[in-house]
Order: structure tokens, then sequence, then C-alpha cells
């Protein structure tokens, strides 16, 4: 039986849509969670979105995926940049990893321009806006559907 795609969001994504909104919109992490469950509909991909603020929960959900979830888009936030143990975990994961950022973090600070993720990432989508969110399911579905058929 299909197993959810899981979408992680790291430090102050709860915030999203109520806080700088000429960087990061002002639509809400609940509403991205609706866009994304209408579009793994689409798709017949259950979604499961979470949001943490503690790096150890992170690594934690991540430990979670690699039994319960046949994908993971993950916004890693600041931990992006700084976590090595978030790189740690996603390499035990078999799946498709979607490295997520709402933002284009290449054009911004020198500082967002190294990510840990991007080394256990299958594919990234950045600059998108939260329209990202849903444009990574489609793009997880059909890397689920390529390896489908092997
Ligand atoms: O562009 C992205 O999605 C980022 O992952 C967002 C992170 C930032 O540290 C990365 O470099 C790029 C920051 C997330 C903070 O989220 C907020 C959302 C709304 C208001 C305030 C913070």
């Amino acid at each position: 039986m299909a197993k959810p795609i899981y979408i992680l969001n790291g430090p102050n994504l709860n915030l999203l849509g109520t806080r700088e909104p000429q960087l990061y919109g002002s639509t809400t992490l609940a509403d991205v969670e609706k866009m994304c469950a209408a579009r793994g509909k689409v798709h017949g991909l259950k979604i499961d979105l979470r949001q943490t603020n503690y790096e150890g929960q992170m690594v934690e959900w991540i430990h979670e995926a690699i039994t319960k979830a046949d994908g993971i888009i993950i916004n890693a936030a600041a931990l992006t940049h700084t976590s090595l143990a978030t790189l740690d975990a996603l390499k035990n994961f078999k799946g498709p990893i979607v490295e997520l950022h709402i933002t284009n973090p290449h054009q911004r600070e020198s500082f967002r321009h190294f990510s840990y993720i991007t080394y256990a990432a299958t594919a990234m989508m950045s600059g998108f806006g939260p329209e990202g969110y849903p444009l990574a399911v489609d793009g997880m579905a059909m890397l689920l559907k390529k390896r489908k058929a092997g």
C-alpha cells in the first residue's frame, strides 16, 4: 500500500504568511497544507505536512519517514545551512527527497548559498514562493512514477 509523502518544515516556517510577506508571501502554512493535499489527491498521493522549530524533532521525523513515507519534501529553513545531523538522517532514507525553498537562497546572503540538504536531495525546488510546495508535489509524483517503472 502507498505510504504518504512527508513535507517537513524547519524553524520559523510556522510564521509563514504572517511576517516578511515581501520575502515569503502572504500564504500561511495551513494554506500550503491545503494546496498540497489537493495536489496530492490529483496524483493519488497522501500528504503529511509538519513544522518544527527543533533540530532533534526534524531528525526524529526523518527517522520515522524511513519506514512510514514514500518520499520527503523538505524545507529545512535555517537548518539547511547549519545541520549536519539533518543531512545524516536524510542519508538513511531510500525514497526520493526534494529540497524546497520558498525564496532562491542563491540570490540572498552568501551564508545561504551552502546547503547540507543538497547532499542527500534527489531534486530541488526554489524561488517559486509558497506555490513551490504544490509544484514539489507534482515533481515528487513524477519521481515516484519513474522509480516504480524501474
Ligand atoms: O526560502 C526558504 O524557504 C528558506 O528555507 C527560508 C528560511 C531561510 O533561512 C532559508 O535561507 C531559505 C527561513 C524561514 C523563515 O520563515 C519565515 C517565514 C515567514 C516569516 C518569517 C520567517
